[in-house]
């Protein structure tokens, strides 16, 4: 049996979580086009007949900007500890510059393994890729190299075949059921989180956070949280209209997680200025 822990890491929104949702095999991470869509550590775990990868998706790396991204940096270091291998991630449609090589210089100083993966390569010109992966060639001294798209899985099987490779003889770590280590209550808040990131734009996005107040037999009641009442506006929407929308997009994803239908309830919250307040992220596992 092989078995290992593989870091995931990238600047935000190079596709990081559309990676290791790719990779598990299973949505364990909410993506969006926002930049910072992933606020803490999680595992995407993938089992097959001889191994066990578990992924450690994380935020992208990026100047702090107040006591949560200050939070979020701090868990990109921490994610590095005890990882048999890395996965950096790099933007095809992008230009490949210092973002890329700062994560570069903070990635392979590990001296573990590291895959340089190349994502997003859909709808690219073949020309196009191959001058992408030299650019990318050129971030460090690499295990292997793939050009690959999360979006259309081209290319997962062959980079999860050579991740694998690389995994240490071991027992699994988790539970061979288990596909991550959030919790369904997190897992909830999460894609009521995603829905309000994909209908909002602009500081709403990064303003949001979810917090699940209960989980019961024909009902989730959360509420959704914003800085401002001019956001929590634009949240509830003319006459609710965006709040229900965020529900009627979420209710699927939910039922599916919880087990059996429910009736989404969800409220919005204004509680200021709750990046800046460290005892509240410590709270909120942030
Ligand atoms: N066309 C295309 N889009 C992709 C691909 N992978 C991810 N995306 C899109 O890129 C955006 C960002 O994806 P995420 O997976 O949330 O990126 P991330 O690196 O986890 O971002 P942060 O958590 O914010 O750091 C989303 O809109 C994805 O749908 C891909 O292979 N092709
Ligand atoms: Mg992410």
């Amino acid at each position: 049996m092989k078995s290992g822990v593989v870091a995931v890491a990238g600047r935000p929104n190079v596709g990081k979580s559309t990676l290791v949702n790719a990779l598990a095999g299973e949505k364990v991470a909410i993506t969006s086009n926002v930049p910072n869509t992933t606020r803490r550590r999680l595992f995407g775990v993938a089992n097959g007949p001889d191994y066990q990868l578990a992924l450690v998706d994380m935020p992208g790396f990026q100047r702090p900007l107040d006591a949560l991204t200050e939070r979020m940096q701090a868990t990109v270091d921490s994610s590095f500890e005890d990882v048999d291998a890395v996965l950096l991630v790099v933007d095809a449609r992008a230009h490949i510059g210092a973002g890329d090589r700062f994560v570069a210089s903070r990635v392979f100083e590990l001296g573990k393994p590291v895959i340089i993966v190349l994502n997003k390569v859909d709808r690219l010109k073949p020309g196009h890729v191959a001058s992408q992966m030299q650019a990318a060639a050129r971030l460090g001294d690499f295990h292997a190299l793939h050009p690959v798209s999360a979006k259309t899985k081209d290319g997962i099987g062959e980079l999860r075949a050579d991740v694998v490779s690389l995994l240490p003889e071991g027992p699994p770590l988790f539970p061979l059921e288990q596909r991550t280590d959030l919790t369904v209550e997190e897992r909830v808040a999460e894609v009521i989180r995603e829905k309000a990131l994909q209908l909002t734009r602009e500081e709403v996005p990064h303003a949001v956070f979810v917090a699940v107040d209960e989980i019961a037999e024909k009902v989730v009641r959360a509420f959704v949280y914003v800085e401002t009442e001019s956001q929590k506006g634009i949240l509830v929407g003319k006459k609710g209209a965006m709040i229900r929308e965020i529900g009627t997009r979420a209710r699927p994803e939910v039922e599916a997680l919880v087990g059996h239908p429910v009736f989404l309830e969800l409220q919005v919250k204004v509680r200021p200025k709750w990046r800046r307040d460290p005892k509240l992220l410590e709270r909120l596992g942030l």
